[in-house]
């Protein structure tokens, strides 16, 4: 492997902190908490690893299984050994869906509020039960069946943050459908390539959202993606379609967009009417029958259908849940995530309704009606865990204190964030002004890829350092290799990689073996690699330094710099283009682009509005580069390669830092670049 690439420099970010600072958990938390004391969690953590199989079936006790098995944890990491695998109580059968509800009604949580809708209007809220949201997944799940939908299918869902999308993801996994889960932020084209690469049939939509003041139309980006699936020969035979625009408040100054039909629609509220009373069994699944896909950026620049399995993403989501926000029966939990991402799936949906928790769906976004919102929703549900992410927290820290004022936030005992390095300033907000210096900062890493947590800390366990991830998660066990892929021990940094499996980690890439194997166990053979780079300190804690490899984290969310060059070449002035992560305040860092245009073609205001449009249109508006810079060449090696160091530090400003150049083609288009930064800044 090459270099490893310090993104975000936490190291250098130590604004408003003293040396060495390090926080203890809260007493209260300590003293009810499910692991209580650090040494406790070592000896816990010990156990996880020692006594891996014992650790793992003594958390699934606690689960419902139909059917048993003796097996444990299986794996094989070592591509010369054979094929890549993981499995968990191979033999045994159980239902997901199963295990959120009917479970919790045999426990006596029937008439505990599973979750509270949170609109974007404040004034849009509503609740549902556990056995409410039982009846509505069963009823839904007659719904897919009565659509044709079976085991092993995949249903996609492209949906706001509503119940419904809780209750379609339920009923997929009640029928043994697998859930395609596709963010409502998506372009139509992304849209269609994940419906073309699982060849779904089903397709679940709304007719619209609200985000603050900005309507969207979804069922409009639905119709597209359908007629571009079909295009490429899959064609979906039935599209879902939600009234939520019907029942939400307009915000003020904004209209309902205009919703077009197509012959393949169908209401769901009519769907759900026509299933009241019809019964749906639960499909007993087998531990490693596929459960969903979730496609994440990847770094030739396909998305990447990840696939989870039954048992063990589902004793993952469960045991993640439990151990890092300390969960108990009186919580009010709020992640704030969308479905769309793995945090949606394993921290709002699956681990929280596993733990018979009170959970918080919120539909909005944090600054409207005003930057106040988070805080006026903690304070009016009382919530106990608040699950956010790093941008989230800088970005209402730069709009000022103020916005805390008048809300007490006094009920929150752990904070959590995930999704991108926290820098300490950002956390030390989140810990002194929003916690009141009387919660637990839970600095969660994991990916799409491990299902559920990697590497945090536990709020009644862990002292905790600003910017810091910290520990390994039972039965987790990181280690850091060099470029050589020589194993790191004691202080250091090197390629964050994992040396043995845990229940909740990717079963494959759909229908991609090869890539699965190429992208996670070839860099370094019998581990798995996550692609992000980490140093340990003298105290063993652990401080992720960023992506090591083409992908960059734009607010929490992984792009595939590949995918966006090749949506900005698609421009016919285009001939080249190359894409890096620039540092960036608020979002931790954004796209930057360098396009080299073809013969006689000038960058200018038009030409750069297209090719903003054209990344929104072939990926979404979460990839558009924030500056485009006009590149008369790029730097390349005599082979070719395009050196995004050299980019990277162009784009940031530090050239200085360059280092030897002697080895590219044509050195001069260096300075090329730096004048062209320059002279549009
Ligand atoms: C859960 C999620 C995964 C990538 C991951 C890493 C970055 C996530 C982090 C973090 C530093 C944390 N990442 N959590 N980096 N500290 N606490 O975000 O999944 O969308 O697949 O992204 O996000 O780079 O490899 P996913």
């Amino acid at each position: 492997m090459s270099d490893v690439h310090v993104k975000f420099n936490l190291a250098n970010d130590n604004e408003g902190l003293e040396d060495d600072e390090i926080f203890l958990p809260p007493a209260p938390l300590l003293a009810g908490a499910h692991v209580s004391g650090l040494q406790s969690y070592h000896e816990i953590y010990a156990n996880s690893i020692n006594n891996s199989d014992e650790f793992w079936k003594t958390v699934a006790s606690e689960l419902h299984f139909e059917q048993g098995s003796s097996k444990g944890l299986e794996w094989n990491f070592d591509a010369k050994k054979g094929d890549i695998y993981c499995k968990f109580m191979d033999g045994a059968k159980t239902n997901i869906s199963y295990n959120c509800l009917e479970r919790n009604l045999k426990r006596g949580l029937g008439n505990k509020i599973a979750y509270i809708f949170e609109g974007n209007e404040p004034s849009d809220s509503s609740t549902i039960t556990y056995s409410e949201l039982h009846a509505q997944v069963v009823q839904f799940s007659a719904v897919l069946r009565s659509h044709g939908v079976k085991r092993g299918d995949v249903v996609a869902l492209y949906l706001p943050m509503i119940p419904e999308l809780a209750v379609a993801m339920l009923a997929c996994a009640r029928i043994g459908a697998m859930h395609s889960v596709v963010f409502a932020g998506f372009s139509a084209e992304s849209l269609s390539a994940r419906i073309v690469d699982a060849q779904c049939k089903v397709l679940v939509t709304a007719d619209g959202m609200f985000r603050g003041q900005k309507s969207i139309n979804l069922k409009t980006i639905a119709n597209s993606a359908v007629k571009l699936a079909k295009s490429e020969n899959v064609e979906v035979s039935s599209l879902i379609m939600v009234e939520h625009l019907k029942r939400v408040t307009v915000p003020e100054g904004s209209s309902l967009p205009k919703i077009d039909s197509t012959e393949i629609d169908a209401i769901y509220e009519n769907e759900m009417e026509k299933c009241r009373n019809v019964e749906s069994e639960v499909e007993w699944m087998d531990a490693e029958s596929p459960l969903f896909l979730l496609y994440t950026s990847g770094s030739t620049g396909k998305p990447k259908g990840i696939q989870h399995t039954t048992a063990g993403y589902m004793t993952y989501a469960f045991a993640t849940t439990k151990y890092t926000f300390d969960a108990q029966p009186d919580d009010i939990y709020w992640c704030t995530a969308d479905c769309g991402w793995i945090t949606g799936h394993t921290y709002l949906l699956y681990g929280p309704l596993l733990n018979g928790l009170q959970g918080i769906w919120f539909e909005g976004v944090p600054s409207y009606p005003n930057a106040s919102r988070f805080w006026d929703v903690t304070d009016k549900y009382g919530v106990t865990k608040l699950y956010t992410s790093p941008t989230a927290a800088r970005a209402l820290m730069a709009m000022g204190d103020e916005f805390l004022a008048g809300t007490s936030r006094a009920t929150l005992k752990v904070i959590g964030t995930v999704g991108e390095p926290i820098n300490p300033a950002a956390w030390l907000w989140l810990y002194k002004k929003v916690g009141n210096s009387n919660v637990s900062i839970v600095d969660t890493y994991w990916q799409t890829e491990t299902g559920g947590h990697m590497i945090t800390c536990l709020p009644g366990a862990t002292p905790m350092k600003p910017g810091a991830a910290s520990m390994p998660m039972f039965g987790a066990s990181p280690v850091l290799l060099d470029s050589e892929g020589r194993v790191i021990e004691g202080p250091g940094e090197g390629n964050l990689c994992f040396d043995r499996a845990w229940p909740g980690m990717m079963r494959g890439v759909f229908g991609d073996y090869e890539r699965f194997v190429k992208t996670y166990f070839a860099p370094f053979g019998g581990y798995y690699f996550t692609g992000d780079g980490a140093r340990r300190d003298e105290d063993g804690y652990l401080w992720i330094t960023g992506r090591v490899d083409d992908l960059m984290n734009v607010s929490g969310h992984l792009l595939s710099t590949a995918e966006i060059e090749s949506a900005l070449v698609a421009h016919e002035k285009v001939a080249e283009a190359a894409v890096v992560a620039a540092p960036h305040d608020i979002k931790g860092s954004f796209p930057y682009a360098f396009v080299t245009l073809n013969v006689g073609e000038r960058i200018n205001p038009q030409l750069i509005a297209e090719l903003k449009k054209m990344v929104r249109e072939k990926i979404g508006a979460l990839a558009v580069p924030d500056i485009i810079q006009e590149a008369p060449g790029l730097p390349k090696t005599r082979s070719g390669k395009v050196t995004r160091r050299i980019l990277r530090k162009i784009a940031e400003g530090t050239e200085s830092g360059i280092g030897d150049t002697t080895t590219l083609v044509d050195e001069s288009v260096i300075k090329q670049l730096i004048s062209g930064r320059s002279a549009r800044a």
